[in-house]
């Protein structure tokens, strides 16, 4: 973690980065800073599996998940079961638009970069992996993929917590 953020700095200062556009429209987010990375209270925080309410199976393939949308109660713990059905390494992580925007910049840049962080998971081709989360804020939230170019084909959808 503390490798991410001293490298996701480095890039928010690299000229490529603030061509980004993406970000400047929808939460008022003004720029990149790198809370992005670091806060993930805005959209929860890593749960217990024991105390996970209903366990909800994504299926990934090329290059699409099986699920587009999931609405949650707010306080919710869920374990997310990722089952990857497709011939490549795909993920599933949980955050806003902000975090995947940040995140994607520092993967474009950091290709097969390893990265451990606790709303993420990977799966490679016939494997699976799960991830729990607490949802423990009100809002509109996404699931999606990391690798590079997945969230822009389309691997993500969206989390309503209400
Ligand atoms: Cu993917």
């Amino acid at each position: 973690m503390r490798i991410a953020l001293v490298l996701a700095a480095a890039l928010m200062a690299a000229p490529a980065f603030a061509q980004g556009h993406e970000g400047h429209g929808a939460g008022g987010h003004e720029g990149h800073d790198m809370s992005h990375m670091d806060d993930m209270s805005r959209f929860g925080a890593p749960g217990d599996p024991a105390k996970a309410s209903r366990t909800v199976t994504v299926k990934a393939t090329e290059i699409a998940y099986d699920l587009k949308s999931l609405d949650v109660k707010t306080g919710e713990t869920i374990t997310f079961v990722l089952v990857n059905d497709g011939t490549q390494d795909h993920e599933l992580g949980i955050g806003d638009k902000a975090f995947f925007e940040a995140h994607r910049q520092m993967m474009a840049q950091m290709p097969g970069m390893t990265h451990a962080m606790p709303n993420m998971v990977s799966a490679k081709p016939g494997e699976t992996a799960s991830l729990t989360w607490t949802f423990t804020k009100a809002g509109v939230f996404e699931f999606a993929c990391s690798i590079p170019g997945h969230y822009q084909l389309g691997m993500v959808g969206s989390i309503s917590v209400k």
